[in-house]
């Protein structure tokens, strides 16, 4: 039977000499020798009486070592649950709680914190710092470097990711090893990957983009990745000559054009850029191409979904659209019904496929309310298809801003504002912003008599929620724009403000 996932993306790879990580010091690590350190970190998961189908919450820098735990994990069939970085405490509390994990690996430097949510509901917890060192290394120290995989099928679960919500809390996104594998294995052929390709890696590993499509398409192929710690302007004009492909949000190419170093020269190695996560302004695609000779190659998807769309390697990539659908992956234009509207009508994306994700953890309402019966996968985003099959996201049907490719959902922000000294209500808007694409604007207004104090304020939102999704700006407001429903006219907000940032 095997341990798909694992035999595919990194048993293959075993006891193999070839470059799988180029780290920022010029070293090389091999898969040969990542492979040896995830065997070890396995038997130290093995050791804390992990099995198959727990869940391993992992809330650390990105590093060699952390990834090295999703490969443990994919070996020991445990369920990985990767957490953004900037998460607060609190935040992490409702993770573990929800996924009920039975380990957490956090940063040293917030050990007295998370190992207190940890033991709070059960969960065992381990260190480990941006060098790899902490409790976990400790324990895997001088362990066998081969590992016994255990036996998986692709309907076992992989991954959960958490997404929000428009309404109440997070929502657990589970992933199964076909989930992963098929849309690995379609992006890698659709991008043309292989064995001689470098992936410049800036992006972070908690996420679908940096983890499944990066890493994945780069295991499969067996090629390498310049492991880059993060966005970081003078570290990709460095390293550009010594790669063949980029993925990024739209952030990294608006960057990459700001810096005069940035030119058609640098990028003589590169055969293919990716971008995603975000929209992707058609004018980026176009300055990009003046200025590189290279056209972006924009893609779209969701956690729930993997990829969805692509715009083609060979052919049209259309600035603007995000391409066609991928193949095995259904994609419709519907009404609220779900019945298919006639191309060129814009109305809510669905999309069916073995990429399609298995339902929210725990939550089968809320799968139920998004995952019909039929497979198709209600996106919340307002599409629009072409005669020729292009697809061009036009809106979002959901409340959501997307932020340097970071998902806020206006309310969470909302209420943490409203229990805030002094505030009556808030509504939070996403607004243009020309590094992040949107930025979040808390608008506020006060309770009778009160004057609320807007530094406080923000500095309360620190220990609640992660910087980034903590409103770029507050204002203060007599009343919010209100429809005969009385329902808050975010549209209108967004266009009294939609200069804040410009
Ligand atoms: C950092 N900050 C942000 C963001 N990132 N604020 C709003 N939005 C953000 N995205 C804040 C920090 O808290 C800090 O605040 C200040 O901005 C500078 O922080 P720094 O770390 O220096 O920021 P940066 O390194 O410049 O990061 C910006 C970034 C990064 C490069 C855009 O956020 C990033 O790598 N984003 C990629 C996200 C991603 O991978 N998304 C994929 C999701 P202060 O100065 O006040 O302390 S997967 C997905 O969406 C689907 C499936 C898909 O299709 O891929
Ligand atoms: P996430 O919750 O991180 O999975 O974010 C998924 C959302 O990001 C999608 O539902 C879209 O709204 C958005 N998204 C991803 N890629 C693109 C893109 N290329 N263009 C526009 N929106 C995108």
């Amino acid at each position: 039977m095997g341990n798909p996932l694992f035999d595919r993306l990194f048993g293959r790879h075993i006891g193999k000499t070839s470059t799988f990580l180029i780290l920022p010091d010029g070293s090389r690590l091999s898969h040969g020798r990542f492979l040896k350190l995830a065997a070890r970190y396995a038997h130290a998961l093995a050791e804390l009486g992990l099995k198959a189908g727990d869940r391993v919450a992992l809330q650390v820098e990105k590093s060699p070592n952390a990834l090295a735990v999703y490969a443990a994990c994919a070996q020991s069939g445990l369920v990985f649950l990767p957490l953004n970085t900037a998460y607060t405490a609190h935040e992490v509390d409702y993770f573990v709680s929800n996924s009920g994990a039975g380990l957490l690996i956090g940063d040293p430097e917030k050990a007295g914190n998370l190992s207190d949510v940890a033991s709070r509901y059960g969960a065992k917890f381990l260190t480990m710092d941006e060098s790899g060192n902490g409790s976990l290394a400790a324990k895997a120290a001088g362990k066998p470097e081969e590992f016994e995989t255990v036996e998986r099928t692709e309907d076992d679960l992989a991954a959960i990711l958490y997404t929000s919500g428009t309404t109440g809390r997070s929502k657990g996104a589970m992933l199964s090893q076909r989930n992963l594998l098929s849309n690995a294995e379609v992006l890698c052929s659709e991008w043309r990957f292989d064995e001689n390709d470098v992936l410049l890696h800036a992006l972070p590993i908690f996420h679908t983009h940096g983890l499944f499509v990066g890493t994945n398409i780069s295991l499969l192929a067996g090629g390498a990745m310049i492991f880059l710690p993060k966005l970081d302007v003078d570290a990709l004009i460095k390293w550009m000559p010594t790669a063949t492909t980029m993925m990024g949000v739209p952030t990294f190419y608006t960057r990459l054009l700001g810096d005069a170093r940035f030119t058609k020269e640098l990028t003589k190695s590169m055969r293919l850029f990716v971008s995603g996560s975000a929209p992707l302004l058609a004018e980026t695609h176009r300055r990009f191409f003046d200025r590189t000779g290279h056209k972006i190659l924009e893609r779209y998807g969701m956690t729930e979904t993997n990829m969805n769309t692509s715009n083609p390697y060979d052919g049209d990539r259309r600035p603007g659209t995000v391409g066609l659908p991928l193949p095995g992956v259904e994609v419709k234009v519907c009404d609220s019904e779900g019945n298919d509207l006639p191309r060129g009508e814009i109305g809510t994306l669905e999309v069916r496929g073995d990429n399609v994700f298995q339902g929210y953890w725990q939550m089968p309402e809320k799968t139920r309310e998004e995952l019909r019966e039929n497979g198709f996968f209600i996106t919340g985003d307002l599409a629009q298809q072409s005669e020729d099959g292009y697809v061009t996201i036009v809106g979002r049907a959901k409340d959501l801003v997307i932020s340097g490719g970071f998902n806020i959902y206006p309310k969470e922000v909302e209420e943490a504002l409203d229990t805030q000294d002094g505030v009556l209500e808030s509504a939070v808007i996403g607004v243009p912003h020309p590094d992040l694409g949107e930025a979040t604007v808390g608008i506020i207004v006060a309770k009778p008599g009160f004057t609320p104090d807007l530094d406080s304020i923000q500095l309360n939102l620190g220990n609640r929620l992660a910087r980034f999704k903590q409103p770029r700006k507050l204002i203060l407001i007599e009343a919010l724009p209100r429809n005969t429903m009385g329902k808050v006219q975010k549209a209108a907000l967004r266009e009294t403000y939609k200069d804040l940032f410009a």
